[in-house]
């Protein structure tokens, strides 16, 4: 192969990397441009770690390219340059000049690692907010226990407050990551994990599960949505008194649908629904989340779908598909969920 051919196939190769990557990139879920304190300390770590990096390889190619030139065996020239195995000081300075660079890596890695991991201040404060997530397969629960209720696929924060995350599992090890807000931390059976994380700005980031935990692991998803603290404050009051009771017909009847067909595993505050499912999403104030089981955006044909024919969407869910219903009752019973704030 000529050396041009060679060089082309080169370039073409890291260009299809290139344009890979840069599919990679969605809005708000960029660990590079970090939203948050949590995020912005974990990047300075990156940061610090690639500069160490840099600095070796530049140290040790300098010397390479040096050694190579200068010590080049000239034409004629049969003698051994000077031998240096064995060389105590040589041997120490190779030695000690990693120890350093290895501390100056580990110390912050680990003042950082910790911080993040505190646990929550025992008494309530303004600026904190608590969360207890649980994972499950496919899905997020949020529970506020500061404010008595619980919520799923969509955890909402106040911006420019501290919120402390106590993470579990209630099946296999999941891992919970909002790349612009915070680094992966492991959600594991029987065990409970800490992470703390914060939002600069108002806005909608990412969130998803970063450990292989079955079927449908590339779609357990979920939303967090920051939130000015007076915004934040109306929405914890509407979920303390969400409007869960139907006004139409129609919704009344989804509401019976409802209660014959999802409330042994789904609960909705707020409503006289004697039984409360805790096996399923709590479906409290679903009219006004933006997506459809954490995945699709929250429109008629989505839920209409996700009703019908949940493992098309989400193989391996334990949610049962609803294609038996008749066209009325699953009509009636979309309105209600969909009425519900
Ligand atoms: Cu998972």
């Amino acid at each position: 192969m000529s050396r041009g051919k060679y060089f082309g196939r080169i370039f073409f190769v890291f260009t299809m990397f290139a344009l890979l990557l840069t599919g990679c990139e969605e809005p708000m879920s960029n660990v590079l441009d970090p939203q948050g304190g949590a995020g912005k300390e974990q990047l300075a770590l990156i940061n610090l770690s690639v500069y160490i990096m840099v600095f070796v390889c530049v140290v040790v190619f300098a010397i390479y390219f040096y050694v190579l030139i200068r010590f080049k065996q000239k034409p004629g020239d049969n003698t051994i340059p000077e031998q240096v195995e064995g060389n105590m000081k040589l041997e120490l300075l190779w030695i000690v000049i990693p120890i350093i660079l290895l501390v100056i890596l580990a110390v912050p890695t680990l003042q950082t690692t910790f911080s993040l991991a505190e646990k929550a201040p025992k008494e309530q404060r303004d600026d904190v907010v608590k969360v207890k997530v649980t994972a499950h397969q496919f899905w997020w629960e949020f529970e506020y226990p500061e404010y008595g209720f619980k919520t799923a696929q969509e955890l909402h924060i106040p911006t420019g407050k501290k919120v402390f995350l106590e993470l579990q599992s209630d099946d296999v090890v999941h891992s919970f990551w909002v790349p612009s807000l915070a680094g992966k931390t492991d959600l594991v059976p029987g065990r409970i994990n800490r992470m703390k994380l914060d939002a600069d700005k108002p806005g909608t980031y990412k969130g998803r599960c970063a450990e292989l935990c079955g079927a449908s692991h590339a779609l357990m998803n979920f939303q967090v949505v920051a939130e000015k603290p007076s915004d934040f404050d109306k929405w914890v009051e509407k979920r303390k008194k969400p409007s869960s009771e139907p006004q139409t017909v129609a919704q009344k009847e989804g509401k019976k649908v409802f209660s014959q067909n999802c409330m042994s595993c789904h609960a909705i505050d707020g409503t006289n629904l004697k039984v409360k499912g805790d096996k399923a999403p709590n479906l409290t104030g679903f009219g006004e989340r933006k997506k459809v089981a954490g995945l699709m955006e929250n429109n008629e044909e989505n839920l209409d779908q996700w009703l019908k024919d949940p493992q098309s969407l989400k193989p391996g869910t334990y949610m049962p598909g609803f294609s038996h219903l008749s066209k009325k009752d699953m009509s009636s019973l979309q309105e209600y969920l969909r009425s519900l704030e």
